[in-house]
């Protein structure tokens, strides 16, 4: 069959990221003998114009639209994406194709995707086995797919798209996205706001670490100088990490290396130095809090001293590091939330910055859920496709907010929901990058800051 997957994430903070999960998906279907191309929304000025366009010089039997996100998960400034994707399906459809869903904000609400989008089937979960299934009982049982969501977990060998086969590598690097790689899938922790062992399953799934390094090794060759982890933990399990650095480290492959999700209790110094050794650029170590009573009701399995820990231990490496935390959760009070931020005031380290998430996002099945109706919070009536969010009823929400905003601006280091000068993020990527910083870019949000809010001399 023709087959068009469509990537139709625009979102461009904080910062672009490479549709990985398309690119897999296409080359599924690439494998399973049809005929494949790859249409990426980021930069369309006129998404569904462009998307118009290209059905209309080639049909396609199948359109894979590949929904990400569904939001921004942002409490203070919400924006859903569910409507742009409802588009999208629509335009497809006028143009004869069947559309199949898939992504990972499919792995998050399949069936009400499903249903506010009109699509004919989603996949929810892994692509590699499911997207050629539901292309099979599409070709052979004309326009009904057999089932609307389709689970398959993935167990065949590891498979890495070739990314530079579909996208403009060049084109995302100028614009601060590293290229990324995964190197394994499934999450075991139970942490109550999270989607992750929903969308990947609570068993592992583990890249060998010596093909994850020769991917990271290949990905150089083509031309990538920053290679990003998108592991839901890198750390965890800890030795695998620890075996992929040292993997990496012994090819020399000259890239930097980033990861944006490190547990702060498996950070031991042994890994951090073979983190070091494979070339790590930048690391976000999600700790969420560093107070105990909220650690413990997010149900994160690690306490305030582990954060601590982890932050000597980075002190000690030379890897910068962006702290993220998660404010206004179960369990918040304004001690604990004064209680974060000073941990975040005193232990980073020079090179590190920290990102403040205010109010949680809540996700069908998960703990959170049951709390939020439990305490309140939620009604049973909102629709959570739609972006809904806790915020722990010790809390005025105005004070969290005007809180979390003096913090950021007092801090040049300190990002969060309304940091100053937000809407420059583009310019300064493509200044900053012709200008020769490199990726992470919030490594230089200090410098930047602080650049841009220079006092005026007086005339
Ligand atoms: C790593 C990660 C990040 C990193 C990305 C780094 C990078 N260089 O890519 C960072 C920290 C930057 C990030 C940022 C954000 N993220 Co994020 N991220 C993830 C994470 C953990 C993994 C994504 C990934 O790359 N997976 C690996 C690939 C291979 O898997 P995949 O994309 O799911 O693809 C597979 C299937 O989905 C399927 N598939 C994919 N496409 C298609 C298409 C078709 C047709 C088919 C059939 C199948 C299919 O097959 C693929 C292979 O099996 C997910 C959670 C998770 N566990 O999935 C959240 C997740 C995607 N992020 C999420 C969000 C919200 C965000 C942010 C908006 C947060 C914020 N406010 O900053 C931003 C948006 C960034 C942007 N510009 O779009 C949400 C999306 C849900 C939602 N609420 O909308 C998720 C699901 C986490 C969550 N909260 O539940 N993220």
């Amino acid at each position: 069959m023709e087959v068009l997957v469509v990537s139709v994430n625009r979102l461009t903070e904080p910062v672009p990221v490479l549709p990985l999960g398309a690119c897999a998906a296409a080359e599924a279907a690439e494998r399973a003998g049809h005929r494949v191309r790859l249409l990426d929304l980021l930069s369309e000025g006129d998404p569904l114009g462009r998307l118009r366009a290209k059905l209309s010089r080639r049909r396609a039997d199948v359109v894979g639209l590949s929904v990400r996100n569904l939001d921004n998960a942002e409490w203070s400034a919400p924006a859903s994406y569910v409507p742009a994707a409802a588009q999208a399906v629509a335009a497809a459809k006028a143009a004869g194709a069947r559309v199949v869903l898939g992504g990972a904000g499919v792995g998050v609400m399949a069936e009400a995707l499903l249903a506010r989008t009109g699509a004919d089937a989603a996949v929810a979960g892994d692509g590699e086995d499911a997207f050629p299934a539901v292309l099979e009982a599409l070709d052979s049982g004309g326009a009904d797919p057999g089932a609307a969501v389709w689970r398959r977990p993935y167990s065949g060998p590891w498979r890495f798209p070739r990314l530079e086969r579909w996208l403009d590598l060049k084109a995302y690097a100028s614009r601060f996205a590293a290229v990324p790689v995964q190197t394994k899938r499934g999450c075991p922790f139970s942490c109550v706001y999270c989607t992750y062992p929903g969308i990947e399953g609570r068993d592992y799934r583990l890249c060998p670490p010596a093909e994850a390094a020769a991917e990271v090794e290949r990905l150089g060759k083509v031309g990538a100088r920053d290679v990003e982890f998108v592991d839901n933990l890198f750390n965890a399990p800890r030795d695998h990490a620890l075996e992929v650095c040292e993997e990496v480290a012994r090819r020399r492959p000259g890239l930097r290396l980033h990861s944006v999700d490190l547990s702060p209790l498996t950070l031991d110094d042994e890994l951090l130095g073979a983190m070091e050794a494979a070339g790590f650029a930048g690391a976000g170590v999600t700790a969420e809090s560093a107070s105990d009573p909220v650690l413990e009701r997010l149900g994160k399995g690690f306490g305030a001293a582990d954060v601590h820990r982890a932050a000597e231990g980075l002190r000690r490496r030379r890897i910068p590091t962006m702290w993220v935390f998660l404010l206004g959760g179960p369990g918040e009070t304004r001690a604990t939330v004064a209680e974060t931020l000073r941990f975040a005031e005193t232990s980073l380290g020079p090179s590190d910055a920290a990102f403040f998430n205010v109010g949680v996002r809540v996700y069908p099945g998960t703990a959170l859920e049951g709390i939020a109706r439990d305490e309140g919070v939620l009604d049973g009536t909102e629709d959570l496709l739609d972006p809904t969010f806790y915020l722990s009823p010790a809390l005025d929400p105005e004070w969290l907010l005007r809180t979390v905003n003096r913090a950021v601006g007092g801090n040049p280091r300190f990002l969060g929901p309304s940091m100053p000068l937000r809407w420059l993020l583009p310019l300064v990527r493509r200044v900053g990058y012709a200008a020769g910083l490199r990726p992470p870019l919030w490594r230089h949000s200090g410098r930047l800051r602080r650049l841009v809010t220079l006092p005026r001399r007086p005339t």
